[in-house]
């Protein structure tokens, strides 16, 4: 069994590692079992899941007495235990934010879109889970990560065994390469082994912890073999704002939970960091609205406290004020935002507690940064998710802090 310390070291310098038991035998077959019943109720749920390659379910809309396993496992010590570790953070600081199940076709899926499709990009090109136009550009997510350490974590475990997924060991931490960059840009580049690749095979119960800034590759899906891989997340707070921040869950679930049980409480625990880290986004929104730039940089560093890297969270601040300010545009206009999209629960929350004009106000010197973030001109770089945009994939290198605050602010650096 690798030692504890060798876990994180390893997570740390290849961005991922392979752990074999995760679902103890004596639990695989529960799990099998829950998770079944989860896929037969989103396959009877989503009219298009027979005709999706990349066929997955959020477990949220199928809990109950018979599911509640599923939530139940993902708070154990190993998976929730070990992310704290390789995250190296307490467990008090630490939310579990997603659960849902990676799942074979029911088709034998001939063509793969290419990256960077209006809607966005498929799992089966390569790519690392950041997008510019909604995390930032890379180089500010990798300079934080090199001063603060990684504060996400995701797993694959695999209930059936799976060969799907690859990786390039130690790409979370760098730029991509010339040659990487190269194939990526090449036809068909984006869909074929890259050089240095691993393909992380994973027996049933094995999982792989990862950083999902790497660069990696859903190879191959396929109806010929069956699929059924847990995907798993979880965050850290009071050090970084990871691009990976939001909450996919609902605070209801922990209801299903017994009351004081280990489980319940570290969900519980990790609503709380939500709530406190909300309150805290309401009070930095609140001081920006209100031009008091000592204000908003006091919470600035309650969210962030190392300034180095702190240009990755301003940058993150500046993604949700937009996500504040459309939602607002969106509700003035009538229009209804379902609740289940993506942390629009709690962008709710925040947005009804702000006025039209402090929403305005906060966007008026935030567009300010998201200009300084875009391009003249729409893309999309291969080894990233998202659609093509003018934002731009890496940071202009003369951004800073301060910078950025005297143009916010209109005043001298
Ligand atoms: O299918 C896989 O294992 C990869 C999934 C993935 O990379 C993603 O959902 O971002
Ligand atoms: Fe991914």
């Amino acid at each position: 069994m690798i030692q504890d310390t060798a876990i994180k070291e390893k997570f740390l310098q290849d961005g991922y590692v392979i752990l074999p038991g995760v679902v103890p035998a004596d639990q695989l077959e529960s799990q099998r079992n829950a998770y079944e019943q989860i896929v037969a109720r989103a396959r009877r749920h989503d009219a298009t899941w027979y005709t999706t390659a990349a066929a997955r379910a959020n477990v949220v809309p199928y809990l109950d007495k018979d599911t509640v396993g599923t939530l139940e496992f993902a708070l154990q010590e190993t998976p929730f235990g070990v992310s704290a570790q390789v995250l190296d953070c307490e467990a008090q600081k630490l939310a579990l934010t997603s659960v849902s199940v990676l799942c074979n076709p029911e088709f034998e899926p001939t063509e793969t879109p290419t990256s960077g499709q209006s809607w966005g990009t498929d799992p089966r090109n390569w790519h690392r889970d950041i997008r510019p136009d909604h995390d930032g550009p890379l180089d500010a997510l990798l300079a934080d990560q090199e001063a603060n350490g990684p504060g996400y974590a995701q797993w694959n475990i695999a209930l059936h065994e799976d060969s799907v997924f690859y990786v390039i060991p130690g790409s979370h931490r760098r730029l991509t390469s010339e040659v990487e960059a190269m194939q990526l840009q090449s036809e068909g580049g984006t869909q074929a082994p890259l050089s240095g690749c691993v393909c992380v095979e994973l027996q049933p119960g094995d999982g792989v912890v990862y950083n999902n800034m790497l660069l990696h590759w859903g190879s191959k899906y396929t109806q010929h073999k069956k699929r059924r891989t847990i995907h798993l997340g979880y965050r850290t707070f009071g050090n970084i704002l990871p691009h990976q921040r939001e909450c996919r869950l609902p605070e209801s679930v922990s209801e299903l939970l017994p009351a004081n049980s280990p489980q319940r409480r570290s969900l519980e625990n990790g609503f709380a960091l939500f709530r406190r880290e909300y309150a805290l986004l309401r009070e930095i929104f609140c001081a920006v609205a209100a031009d008091d730039v000592a204000r908003f940089q006091a919470g600035l560093a309650l969210l962030h406290p190392n300034s180095a890297g702190r240009l990755a969270c301003l940058i993150v601040l500046s993604k949700i004020a937009k996500n504040v300010f459309s939602l607002r545009q969106e509700i003035e206009a009538g229009a209804h935002r379902s609740a289940a999209a993506e942390g629009v629960a709690l962008q709710q929350q925040l947005d009804s507690e702000l006025t039209t004009a402090e929403v305005e106000k906060l966007w008026k010197r935030f567009s300010v940064l998201d200009d300084m973030l875009r391009s003249d001109e729409t893309t999309h770089v291969g080894g990233f998710l998202g659609p093509s945009t003018d934002y731009l994939f890496a940071e202009p290198s003369w951004m800073t802090v301060e910078g950025v605050l005297a143009a916010m602010f209109e005043r001298s650096p």
